[in-house]
């Protein structure tokens, strides 16, 4: 392993200094290293996607004539392929870009199933995109010498080209300002009491990471009726729009558990809400301001108006709460209003660990789902 100290200090050298991205476990300690060391020689902009990171360093590199770095986990590098190719593609406005890719579900490594799929295929799919990469190993030396490689690439054939990160790479990096914000409901009492004001036959949708984790935790425990939720264990941001369809198809109540991070990174997805608008949709979104999943690094909700968005998005009722009180209170309300509904609740950062994970394959709680939806018809 080696210190964020250290890594950051051989990429300034050669001024690489502007990053953007995504933040992936892989890089927990590193991104606590940027977010403590925010300043005038090292800038991080943290975006809403991956497709857009690259974006951003492209429009750096359009500014400064300078190389931008964008992290993010493997599951987004899929959501990078258009920007690469149509973009910063040698061939095309050949923009040179370094990006840091945290290698999930790498072949014989123990990991969760969405991972595995692009765990295999991401050194393939580097070689198709003709991207050169190198795997990096944590040490000094052999960072400088694949350094050099990539830095010569981007003078003689300026393109993309990427780093992959295995787990374990970084050694801890101790905060000195450890983010937190004001709010003191946790995300777990809240499922909580949301799962506990509903009636039967609610049909419930979760997002991405710690979210799922909590649901269904809270299912194993209590009824274990797992097969009333879809548990969106992979597909960030991609839970309100399966939730869209459950609920356009059905007459149930369809409730969607999002986070901030998951909300933003797809947030167009509120305009096909609102423009369908099924009455019985509705859009809990748990805002801690940060994604909490991979290590509480923060998001950009603090700047973002959820209520008005919404709004203007053709919801039709929506509720801000920062209190257990608040949130009786608008579940009781919801009761008797048609959606789509949102309601927005802020939650204490660094409040989740130690969670279990869905233990079956994926198929298997999809086959329960389905057949719960076709009983309710
Ligand atoms: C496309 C993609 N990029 C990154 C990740 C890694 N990832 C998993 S969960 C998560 C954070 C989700 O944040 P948020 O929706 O705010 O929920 P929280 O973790 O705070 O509960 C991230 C970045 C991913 N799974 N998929």
């Amino acid at each position: 392993m080696i210190s964020c100290e250290e890594f950051f200090k051989i990429l300034n050298e050669h001024n690489l200094t502007f990053f953007t991205g995504i933040p992936d476990s892989t890089f927990k300690s590193l991104m606590k290293f940027l977010t403590d060391n925010h300043r005038e020689n090292l800038e991080n902009i943290i975006a809403c996607n991956e497709c857009e990171a690259i974006a951003i360093a492209s429009g750096y590199h359009l500014a400064t004539n300078k190389i931008g770095v964008v992290y993010m986990q493997n599951s987004g590098f899929g959501k990078t392929i258009n920007p690469l190719t149509s973009l910063c593609d040698p061939e095309v406005y050949s923009i040179p870009v370094l990006l840091m890719v945290g290698w999930r579900g790498e072949p014989d490594k123990i990991d969760a199933p969405q991972h595995k799929k692009m765990g295999k295929i991401t050194l393939p799919l580097l070689e198709t995109l003709q991207i050169p990469y190198a795997v990096l190993e944590p040490d000094i030396q052999e960072i400088e010498k694949e350094l050099s490689k990539a830095l010569l690439y981007f003078t003689k054939k300026k393109g993309p080209y990427v780093f992959i990160f295995r787990r374990n790479f970084f050694q801890d990096y101790e905060m000195k300002n450890i983010l937190s914000n004001k709010y003191k409901l946790t995300t777990k009492e809240v499922i909580q009491i949301i799962l506990e004001s509903l009636t039967n036959n609610e049909i419930v949708v979760s997002t991405t990471g710690y979210i799922s984790r909590i649901v269904f935790e809270y299912r194993e425990s209590n009824k274990k009726d797992h097969h009333k939720s879809f548990y969106n264990i992979g597909s960030m941001g991609c839970a309100s729009s399966i939730g869209l369809s459950l609920a356009l198809k059905s007459k149930n109540r369809v409730i969607v558990f999002d986070g901030d991070g998951a909300v933003i990174m797809q947030m167009g997805a509120f305009s096909t809400i609102g423009k369908y608008s099924p009455s019985n949709f509705v859009h809990i979104i748990i805002d801690n301001e940060a994604h909490e999943s991979t290590g509480g690094q923060p998001t950009n909700s603090t700047s973002i108006k959820f209520i008005d968005i919404t709004r203007a998005s053709n919801y039709k009722w929506s509720a801000k709460v920062e209190t257990k009180e608040e949130l009786l209170e608008s579940l009781d309300h919801m009761k008797n209003r048609n959606g789509p509904i949102l309601i927005l609740i802020k939650t204490k950062l660094h409040s989740t660990s130690n969670l279990k994970r869905p233990d079956k394959l994926p198929k298997e709680y999809k086959e329960e789902f389905m057949k719960f939806l076709s009983d309710l018809c």
